[in-house]
């Protein structure tokens, strides 16, 4: 493997897609990304972007196979993977709530316990719930979550919000944050001295579009 360049993952189609390629070439990084493209070199600075699954983003940086990734933080912290957290991006900003029926009688979290709750987050969650020392029973489901009270599945959720419409288009209100979350820039824990520097002056051009910016 090259240890000359950097190898950058970045989500191909979703909500952190347009904000990190705009990233990158605001940091004055060139390429040609081209339709359906999932691999493609850098022109004027020694790095590669991979376009790849947000989820799959987290492993890919642990074994060093892109070493540097775009992801959400609740993605970065759901997957346990050993990286390092080296800068927040400031974009794509939400929260991963819990959602309970409008109608139902709420308190607080003690409430929750002995319920079911249905996410895609079951790590983040009973790490929350064991902080409060609740037992539930988590429904590790992988999409549509906030249907779940209303079809019986579930009595509550836990899923990313970002305006709340969905949760209130379900008949839910957000009665807990659990964690905030933005995109941020991770690293793997094995990056050669070029790297590194590379790393380095990457930050330091990201930093001066975030201080512009500001
Ligand atoms: O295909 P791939 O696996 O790469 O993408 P994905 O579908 O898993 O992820 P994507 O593109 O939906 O989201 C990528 C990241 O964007 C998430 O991991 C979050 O960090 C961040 N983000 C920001 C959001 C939202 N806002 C958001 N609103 N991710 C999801 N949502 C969904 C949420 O799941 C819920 O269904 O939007 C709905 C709630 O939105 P509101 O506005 O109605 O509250
Ligand atoms: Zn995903």
């Amino acid at each position: 493997m090259n240890d000359n360049i950097l190898r950058i993952a970045i989500q191909k189609s979703g909500r952190l897609s347009e904000d990190s390629l705009k990233l990158i070439k605001e940091c004055g990084i060139r390429f040609d990304n081209g339709a359906g493209k999932l691999k493609t070199d850098a022109t004027n600075f020694p790095a590669e972007i991979l376009f790849l699954r947000d989820d799959d983003i987290p492993g890919y940086v642990e074994d060093g196979v892109a070493h540097l990734g775009i992801v959400g933080e609740n993605v970065s912290e759901e997957s346990c993977k050993d990286v390092d957290t080296v800068h927040k991006l400031g974009f794509s900003k939400c929260r991963l709530s819990i959602g309970v029926l409008r109608e139902a009688v709420y308190h607080g979290v003690q409430d929750l316990q002995g319920k079911s709750i249905a996410t895609t987050y079951p790590r983040l969650l009973e790490q929350y719930l064991k902080s409060h020392d609740v037992t539930a029973d988590i429904h590790e489901i992988s999409g549509s979550v906030e249907i779940a009270p209303s079809i019986g599945l579930a009595d509550a959720v836990c899923d990313i919000v970002s305006s709340g419409s969905t949760l209130l288009s379900n008949g839910l209100k957000e009665v807990e944050t659990i964690f905030r979350s933005e995109a941020v820039m991770i690293a793997s824990k094995h990056l050669s001295p070029v790297q590194q520097d590379l790393l380095d002056q990457l930050l330091f051009r990201i930093k001066s579009v975030q201080v512009a910016k500001n």
